[in-house]
Parts: C-alpha cells; structure tokens; sequence
C-alpha cells in the first residue's frame, strides 16, 4: 500500500513538477520517498488562493546604497514567504507616476520621485499566507519615527523622505503593483520544498 502510493506521488511529481524534474525520474522517487503520500496534499492545497497572495516589495535607491538588500531579503525568506520575482532596475519617472498616482498632488511628490529615481531599485514578488498584510507589518509605519523596532523602517530609517522600502497596501494594490513593475513571463511558479512546514497545515 505505502509502495502503491510512493509510486504514484513519484509519477505525480514526475509530470507536474517543471523540466528539471521531468528529466530525472530518480530525483521525483527520491521527492516521494521525503515526502510521501503527503506531497498529493501538498500539491493540491497550494493551489488555494491565499496561499498563493503575492505582494510587491521594493527596496527604495537608500536601501540599496547602505547595502541592506541582503538583511531585508533574509526577513522575508525567514519569515517563511516564497521569492517568485526580483529585478534591480532603475525606476522610470513614468512608472514612478503610475506607482504613485494617488500621491500626485502632494507636495513632497516631486521629492519622492527625485529620491525614487536617484539609483538602483531592487523590486521583487513575494508570495504566500496573508503576505500583503504581514509585509506591511514587517516593513513598518510610513514615518520611521512612529515605526516599531524590529520592522524594516523601524530598523534602518529615521526619517519619511528616505525609508528604505515599498510594499503594496492591499490585495488588490499589489496585483496592479506586480503587472506595472513585472512581466508574467518573470515570475517563477516553483515549488518550495519546506512549504508543507510553513503554512499549509
Ligand atoms: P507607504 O510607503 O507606507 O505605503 P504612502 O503614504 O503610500 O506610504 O507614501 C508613499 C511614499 O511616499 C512613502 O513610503 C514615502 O517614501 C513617501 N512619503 C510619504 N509621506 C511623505 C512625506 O510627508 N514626506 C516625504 N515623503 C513622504
Ligand atoms: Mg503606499
């Protein structure tokens, strides 16, 4: 019985999983052997929507000269979201006003976009369980005076015209966020080997 499904979570992960699988069937056999029956629930399950959520982060043109592309990057990956998309670009005013366009009559626009256009960004996809609110919980209030120690803002910023990240306020936000800054084709649909131990119980 334990053999029958073994074999048949092999062949499952053998035509569903991406090129890479399909050209080793030893390396789907050995999928099935870690993960065992559990991997048809697993496959199943992380088609549900809200594990599927994703959100826009950017980090701002500061982030990126102080260098803290990585430390942010490692909150994200150890709070357990999945990277499906990331590009460091220099942001067009154009974009800028599409991204910003409910904040393009106050006064500090031109200043934000001054700032925003003023080095490298690094724009990235993240996905998972409820991540649009959680990012924002990590990234932390607008004004890093009022952001809390241990949020992204609240780390490495002390003043609003210069902190440090984006990400997208809602659900809906952030599938306009993803289309204006990604391509379909640049994000990654892959399978995260340790997502039956983060958040599909
Ligand atoms: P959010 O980034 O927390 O979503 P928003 O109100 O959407 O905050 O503002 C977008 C960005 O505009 C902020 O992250 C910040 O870079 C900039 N900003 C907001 N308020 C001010 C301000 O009073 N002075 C200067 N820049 C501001
Ligand atoms: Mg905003």
């Amino acid at each position: 019985m334990l053999q029958r499904s073994i074999f048949h979570t092999a062949l499952k992960h053998f035509f569903t999983g991406g090129p890479e699988t399909r050209r080793s069937l030893p390396c789907g056999l050995l999928c099935a052997f870690r993960w065992g029956p559990g991997l048809f629930w697993h496959r199943s399950k992380s088609s549900l929507p809200d594990v599927r959520e994703r959100t826009l982060v950017a980090i701002k043109p500061d982030g990126v000269q102080r260098r803290l592309v990585g430390q942010i990057i490692q909150r994200f990956e150890q709070r357990g979201f999945k990277l499906v998309g990331l590009k460091m670009l220099q942001a067009s005013q154009d974009v800028l006003s599409e991204h910003y366009c409910n904040l393009r009559t106050k006064p500090f626009y031109n200043s934000l976009v001054r700032y925003m256009t003023s080095g490298p960004l690094v724009v990235m996809v993240w996905e998972g369980h409820n991540v649009v609110q959680t990012s924002r919980t990590m990234v932390g209030h607008t004004n890093p005076a009022q952001a809390q120690a241990g949020t992204v803002r609240g780390d490495f910023s002390i003043h609003v015209s210069r902190n440090v990240i984006h990400a997208s306020d809602s659900v809906e936000g952030a599938e306009k966020e993803i289309q204006l800054w990604f391509q379909a084709k640049d994000l990654l649909d892959w399978n995260c080997w340790d997502q039956i131990s983060t958040g599909e119980l």
